[in-house]
């Protein structure tokens, strides 16, 4: 069976589930949200990867619609963990978005269906946008993040340093959050010049009025170098993998 049969195949049979990533502040280490990352438990192959199945699915258009299952679930359980307490009242769900699904007619309609059927305040939903989508039309881009950004809805630039986007155009995106991409991370302390591009960019934000979260933090000393250079939040290894629904409630009860 072709790959793209067997999506249609998980997609009818709900083959697909969310983890959540917490997402922690470096001030004081409360949680404040969580990235949902996709996973597909195939019958008989086993847990497939997003890496495998996403680019054939954003291929063959199916990304539309597990993205937009992916949205509805994301903000479905947030808004759940929320009510019940379980996270505080301004944590946030981030969801990613390839690049089909942001240039799709109908994102934006879906949006505020999304957030009406679930009933969640706008601002608890950030949209991750890799670098490298943003940069394939950056005209329309503007566009399409300006209209997000009517709604109420945060927006984030995801793995940023590794697409091939100019500070020119940086200034014009309606960016919130800024994601340092874990291949900059990864090798501090022992690289000299991924902690100088690291603080570089993480003051460059700050001057643009955007939060940062370092990606891919396993170990204390990147923290303690991500505080020193007043990087706003972490997502890792070193606080949590991701979680399921019923791991992250015993992550967030643990982390009272
Ligand atoms: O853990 P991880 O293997 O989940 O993620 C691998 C890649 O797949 C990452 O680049 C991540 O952004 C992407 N990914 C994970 N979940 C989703 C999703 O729901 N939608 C999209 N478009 N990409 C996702
Ligand atoms: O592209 P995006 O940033 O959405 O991808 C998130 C990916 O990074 C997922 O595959 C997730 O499982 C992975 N990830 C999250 N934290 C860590 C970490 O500390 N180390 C490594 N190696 N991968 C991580
Ligand atoms: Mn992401
Ligand atoms: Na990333």
């Amino acid at each position: 069976l072709s790959l793209e049969k067997e999506i249609n195949e998980a997609i009818a049979r709900q083959q697909f589930s969310l983890v959540f990533q917490p997402k922690i502040s470096l001030f004081d280490f409360g949680i404040t949200g969580v990235e949902t990352l996709i996973r597909w438990q195939h019958p008989e192959k086993g847990m497939i990867t997003p890496d495998r199945f996403i680019p054939v699915a954003e291929e063959t258009g199916q990304i539309l619609e597990i993205g937009s299952w992916v949205l509805e679930q994301s903000c479905r359980q947030i808004s759940s963990l929320i009510r019940s307490n379980v996270l505080p009242e301004h944590a946030k769900v981030a969801v990613n978005l390839s690049a089909r699904q942001f240039t799709d007619p109908h994102l934006l309609q879906r949006i505020r269906s999304v957030l009406e059927i679930t009933n969640i305040p706008p601002h608890c939903l950030e949209l991750e946008i890799t670098e490298s989508t943003l940069m394939e039309d950056v005209e329309s881009a503007i566009q399409i993040m300006q209209e997000i950004k009517k709604t109420g809805v945060a927006i984030a630039i995801d793995d940023f340093g590794t697409g091939y986007s100019s500070l020119a155009y940086i200034k014009r995106f309606p960016i919130d959050v800024l994601k340092v991409d874990r291949s900059f991370v990864m090798d501090i302390p022992e690289d000299k010049n991924d902690m100088a591009i690291t603080a570089a960019v993480i003051a460059m934000a700050h001057k643009l009025s955007m939060t940062v979260v370092a990606e891919g933090v396993e170990t204390q000393e990147q923290l303690q170098f991500l505080r020193q250079n007043n990087c706003d939040e972490g997502q890792g290894y070193l606080f949590s993998r991701p979680l399921s629904l019923g791991q992250l409630h015993q992550f967030l009860s643990e982390n009272e």
